[in-house]
């Protein structure tokens, strides 16, 4: 009845799944926390209820159990490349984007919604953000986004697309309209924001221009201090692992040619 997918087969197990390997593997440093316990506040967040009815404050239970704190210049915002960003952060390792924090790596990729007058879910379909704005996985982004914003400290990072049609920087969107205006200002010492384009995609957006350039005013207005690079190497270099004989892909070497013989086997 709804135009979206429904909740994702086997939810529970994924999300309980996750948090173990959460808690157990990938961060043990958050320490021990009920993963039983969070399953339960995060279906109670949504289930027997209306799917357009669900609030972030519904989500509040949830969050306050999976908190933990965002490592100080750790914190990544981005648009338009979750996959890029999934490895580039490393799994925590090098950033901590919010679906690296543990309320948000639970339900990342996932779908769910529950019905009016059921405690079941519904695995057929779910209401898309057109429908209603108030549905579970939006409502759910919206809180976890609040509550990242609100704990990230030091340096901030902004990772865009500068390929993305409509502009590197939607105008709206999580990053406009949930995490700046949560940003601690007195706890943040810069923003830096990288623009990185697809490998062979159009060069739409830079630094200082079109929707960057709406972003960078924005965030001098409240006061940060921003820097911009485009095509960020670090960044450019992980996507050139699928594009190595692109032009932007080739290290030009300044050691000597004997230095650079193919490596042989005898
Ligand atoms: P999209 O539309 O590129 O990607 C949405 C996908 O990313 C969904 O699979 C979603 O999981 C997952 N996801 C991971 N983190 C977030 C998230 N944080 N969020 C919404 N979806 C997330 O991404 P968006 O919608 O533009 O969101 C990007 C935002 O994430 C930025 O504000 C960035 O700073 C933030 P699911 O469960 O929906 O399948 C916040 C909102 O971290």
């Amino acid at each position: 009845k709804w135009k979206g997918e429904g909740t994702t087969q086997n939810l529970e197990s994924i999300f309980i799944g996750r948090c173990y390997d959460y808690i157990r593997i990938v961060n043990p440093a958050v320490g021990e926390k009920n993963c039983l316990e969070l399953w339960e506040a995060f279906r109670n967040a949504f289930i027997n209820k209306h799917p357009c009815n669900i609030l972030p404050k519904d989500y509040e239970l949830f969050i306050k159990l999976a908190f933990h704190t965002i490592p100080a210049n750790k914190s990544l915002f981005w648009e338009n490349n979750q996959l890029l960003v999934k490895s580039f952060t490393s799994g925590a390792r090098r950033y901590m984007s919010l679906s690296d924090a543990l309320f948000g790596f639970v339900a990342d990729f996932l779908i769910w919604c529950g019905q009016a007058n059921s405690t079941g879910l519904d695995y057929e379909s779910c209401p898309t953000m057109e429908e209603c704005e108030n549905n579970a996985v939006d409502s759910f982004w919206r809180m976890a986004s609040i509550t990242y914003a609100q704990h990230s400290s030091g340096v901030i990072h902004v990772l865009l697309n500068g390929s993305a049609e409509g502009g590197a920087y939607p105008v709206k969107g999580f990053f406009a309209d949930y995490e700046i205006p949560n940003l601690q200002k007195d706890k943040i010492s810069k923003i830096v924001i990288w623009v990185v384009d697809d490998i062979q995609g159009p060069d739409r957006d830079s630094c200082g221009k079109n929707t960057v350039k709406i972003l960078e005013d924005r965030l001098k207005a409240l006061g940060y201090d921003v820097t911009c690079t485009d095509n960020y190497k670090p960044v450019l270099f992980l996507l050139c692992v699928d594009y190595p004989d692109d032009s932007n892909c080739i290290l030009s070497s300044s050691a000597p040619p004997a230095q650079r013989r193919p490596i042989s086997s005898d």
